[in-house]
């Protein structure tokens, strides 16, 4: 403690340490930049390579330890959050902004995470399979691929942190995690959780600090096999071409410019009703969020006035007080974007229908607020129609056909979710089926991934991995195809085939 202000740690080998560098920096709440939420340590090169030492150490016990008994040990851990989610739903709304709904939802996320990853320790499953030679044996089997860098945003500090250290531990890797620096909080927690569980030391790590000074030299380092990372596409790129020189594996999830298709036969209220959390929810902040609103020519003047009174009536605040529906911005600078985007619009020649300022006065002004806002007649060449913004701005774009809608979806350098609003099955399924994203939603918004279902997107949003799901266990581990010739002599596959099957002996 200093000043009654509790400085957090780097977990590195099972203990509790401070940074080489002897600084730290500070966690403050975006809803009121005078409650400062603790102080972190502002690690660097050295802390980051103490942590890949004691992960690569501790990697080689690890991998060895049954797979059904790591996934006991993730279950204990969802337990754990289960146990304690109240609490770290208000760390996370504390150093994150969003509502307290929402960040029980995402404690929530970690817990359906770890309780589906932990089944999967008991299904670990490989193939066999006959091999083209008789007396021969033929199977598949994962292997895990060594010391994991987990780089996680500040969106969902607790659920997507256990998106990537669940699958990495549950296929036998040992983990660095470097979180946000807004929300060091929530991970800390989670790491935290992980001692007390008895996952041995060495095998999750914690590192807090910037992403030049811990997240470069963790992408760089040798020792480090895997880096998975989630958030913006720019970060992304670089975090690519970092890993290239030794041909790590990296799974980037990123930006997303996620659209919502208004029909004329939908159920209009159902629509705003989605169009409202999917574009506020999380204050924007989400990678899934609803962005575009695509709304078909006959429906377009009742949608957008019926969403925009209900986008004026959304109570922006504080979100650890109840009645408070949309958070605010993470911090200054993404709140000066959101305003720039505002101007931006206003000059291509959107209609601004509600919202586009800052929120001042009172509570307001110790922190970083502003309106719930909708543009109309949004043309789908302008910027705000087209970049991801992540605040809470949603572009409404008028059309005929929905054709039309699925070519403009399909427009963005970004793909990863979707939805369309329409009673009649047969659009539903054209436009499931013509839309080029990864996650695709009916009568329901482009936001609530379910963590038993791939996750991930197209294009700019991703480099074909996926998280959540089954198929989350491909990103953290490598196939090994294994042949057991028991024949006693040697057989040439392709070659020595020709004469194996005799009809009739
Ligand atoms: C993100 O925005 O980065 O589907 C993840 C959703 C959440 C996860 C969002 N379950 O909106």
């Amino acid at each position: 403690m200093a000043n009654g202000t509790k400085v957090y740690k780097n977990y590195i080998n099972g203990e509790w340490t401070t940074s080489a560098t002897g600084k730290t920096f500070e966690n403050r709440n975006p809803a009121d930049k005078s409650d400062l939420v603790g102080l972190f340590q502002d690690s660097d090169e050295r802390d980051v390579n103490a942590a890949v030492a004691a992960a690569k150490a501790a990697y080689g016990h690890w991998r060895l330890v049954p797979a059904p008994k790591r996934g006991e040990l993730i279950l204990k851990l969802a337990l754990w959050l289960k146990e304690h989610k109240e609490e770290l739903a208000r760390d996370a709304t504390r150093e994150m902004g969003k509502i307290l709904a929402e960040t029980r939802g995402d404690v929530q996320e970690g817990i359906d995470m770890g309780i589906f990853i932990a089944g999967e320790g008991r299904r670990f499953y490989g193939e066999t399979t006959p091999s083209e030679l008789p007396n021969k044996f033929a199977m598949s089997l994962r292997q895990p691929i060594g010391v994991c860098g987990l780089i996680t945003p500040w969106n969902f500090p607790m659920a997507i942190p256990t998106w990537k250290m669940f699958p990495a531990l549950l296929c036998g890797n040992t983990v660095v995690i470097k979180p946000a620096t807004f929300t060091p909080l929530s991970v800390y927690n989670l790491v935290k959780g992980c001692g007390i569980v008895g996952i041995p030391k060495g095998v999750v790590n914690f590192v807090t600090g910037s992403g030049k000074r811990v997240g470069e030299p963790l992408c760089k380092h040798s020792d480090v096999n895997l880096i998975s990372f989630t958030g913006s596409s720019a970060v992304g790129r670089f975090i690519n071409s970092a890993c290239a020189p030794d041909f790590k594996r990296v799974c980037l999830e990123m930006g997303g410019k996620n659209a919502m298709i208004v029909m004329d036969d939908a159920k209009l209220e159902l629509a705003v009703d989605g169009a409202l959390w999917g574009a506020f929810g999380t204050t924007g902040q989400r990678c899934t969020a609803t962005s575009r609103c695509l709304v078909q020519r006959k429906v377009y003047d009742e949608f957008l006035s019926s969403l925009s009174s209900r986008a004026r009536s959304l109570r922006v605040g504080n979100g650890l007080d109840e009645s408070i529906e949309m958070g605010p911005a993470i911090d200054a600078e993404q709140l000066k974007k959101d305003l720039e985007y505002i101007t931006i619009g206003q000059e291509e020649g959107a209609r601004l229908v509600t919202g586009g300022k800052r929120l001042t006065g009172g509570h307001y002004d110790k922190g970083f607020f502003m309106e719930p806002t909708i543009f109309a007649d949004v043309k789908p060449p302008m910027r705000i129609a087209r970049e991801e913004i992540f605040g809470p701005i949603l572009s409404v774009i008028p059309f005929d056909t929905l054709e039309e809608a699925v070519d403009i979806v399909n427009q963005s350098e970004y793909g990863l979710s979707c939805a369309v609003y329409t009673q009649d099955v047969n659009t539903a399924f054209t436009a499931m089926r013509d839309v080029y994203t990864g996650l695709f939603y009916v009568n329901a918004p482009t936001i609530g991934a379910e963590n038993h279902l791939p996750f991930g997107g197209t294009k700019a949003t991703g480099n074909g991995h996926r998280e959540a799901g089954v198929q989350c266990l491909d990103m953290f581990s490598e196939w090994k195809a294994v042949y057991v010739d028991f024949s006693g002599s040697l057989q040439r596959a392709q070659i020595d085939t020709d004469n194996i099957v005799k009809v009739g002996g």
